[in-house]
């Protein structure tokens, strides 16, 4: 089957590399991978771009899997530098290895290549064995309005403050102007099957999703769409997506991030929706939204249960 697979970072690069270990095992085409570009940010002059290299390094396997970003293996000498010139950001490490990414792409974007043709070039340095696309070429960076009323990089918000001041919104400043990167309707027109990751449903597909046309290709496509849960047993697998969520009015449950998406034959995006075995109470209230729920074990433990997962996604 031909498959695009939307997604964000840690959740969506163990999903994704479960997707190319199952349709290589099929011998299928390579999945397209449209990445949230909204965690994105300039810092000490260079373009960090967290979700597209989470992916592309977990994908070439030199990501570091402890801390779910940069390089494994990856040494601090510069950043130790930068922070003796105050530059930066003191809570933000940027490894040796990792800025010699940033370097190159910033380089590569100043001579006037487009994120998406950027990407591309990184990606054959590995072999990625997936077809990378951000969800656009524009610069909309996540920000976050917060409960007292200031502004924020979602960067800081996130690293430096862990997400422990209350948001009020997400907002992607510019994008309402913003196109998809060239590649990403065509693939979801012409695609058998579109995956939801099981990623950050707020500030990583959900930036995807706001990109002009995107939501549109979705419920237009004659794919199947289908959705895998980041939600297990009412929580979130990893990080702090329940104050996302929590943010926006949904509950962190199954069920609830279903009807955030919302069925295909309503006004939303999903055919079917991944639940995990510990919510499966859930299905009947999933399949109530017009969705037609499959239960899944949905712990990404290794490849091979993410492939497993993916190949679930498939089936349903
Ligand atoms: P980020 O961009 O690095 O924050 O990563 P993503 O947005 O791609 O994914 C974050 C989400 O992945 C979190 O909300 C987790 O709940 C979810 N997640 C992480 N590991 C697993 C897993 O093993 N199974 C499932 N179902 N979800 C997971
Ligand atoms: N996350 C942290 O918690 N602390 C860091 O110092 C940090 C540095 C960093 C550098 C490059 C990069 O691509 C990602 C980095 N991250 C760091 C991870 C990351 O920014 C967030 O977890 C994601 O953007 C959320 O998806
Ligand atoms: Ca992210």
């Amino acid at each position: 089957p031909r498959v695009v697979v939307l997604a964000g970072g840690v959740g969506g690069s163990k999903f994704t590399l479960g997707v190319r270990a199952a349709l290589r095992r099929l011998g299928a085409p390579e999945a397209t991978v449209v990445v949230n570009t909204g965690d994105d940010l300039w810092l000490s002059g260079v373009r960090l771009q967290p979700d597209v290299d989470s992916i592309t390094y977990a994908l070439a396997g030199v990501n570091d899997t402890e801390r779910g970003w940069g390089r494994a293996g990856d040494t601090e000498r510069v950043n130790e530098e930068l922070q003796a010139w105050g530059a930066g950001w003191p809570w933000f490490t940027l490894g040796d290895l990792d800025l010699g990414t940033h370097l190159a792409r910033t380089g590569w974007l100043r001579e006037g290549l487009t994120p998406t043709h950027v990407i591309a070039r990184m990606g054959e340095r590995w072999g990625l064995g997936i077809h990378l696309l951000p969800m656009t070429d524009s610069e909309v960076d996540t920000h976050v309005l917060l409960e007292d009323g200031r502004r924020m990089h979602f960067q800081e918000w996130w690293t430096r403050h862990r997400a422990q001041l209350t948001p009020r919104a997400f907002e992607n400043p510019g994008i309402t102007d913003a196109e998809p990167a060239p590649g990403v309707q065509e693939a979801i027109a012409s695609a058998d099957v579109v995956l939801l990751a099981p990623s950050n449903p707020v500030v990583s597909i959900g930036p995807i999703l706001a990109v002009p046309g995107v939501r549109e290709a979705l419920r237009a496509t004659a794919a199947r769409v289908v959705g895998v849960s980041p939600i297990i047993g009412g929580r979130v697998v990893r990080g702090m997506a329940d104050v996302c969520l929590t943010a926006i009015g949904v509950d962190t449950s199954a069920a609830a991030v279903a009807r955030h998406y919302g069925a295909r034959s309503a006004d939303g995006v999903l055919d079917a929706w991944l639940l995990a075995e510990e919510d499966a109470d859930a299905a009947a209230e999933v399949e109530a939204a017009g969705v037609r729920a499959v239960v899944a074990p949905l712990w990404m433990r290794d490849e091979e249960t993410s492939a497993a997962i993916a190949e679930a996604a498939l089936r349903a």
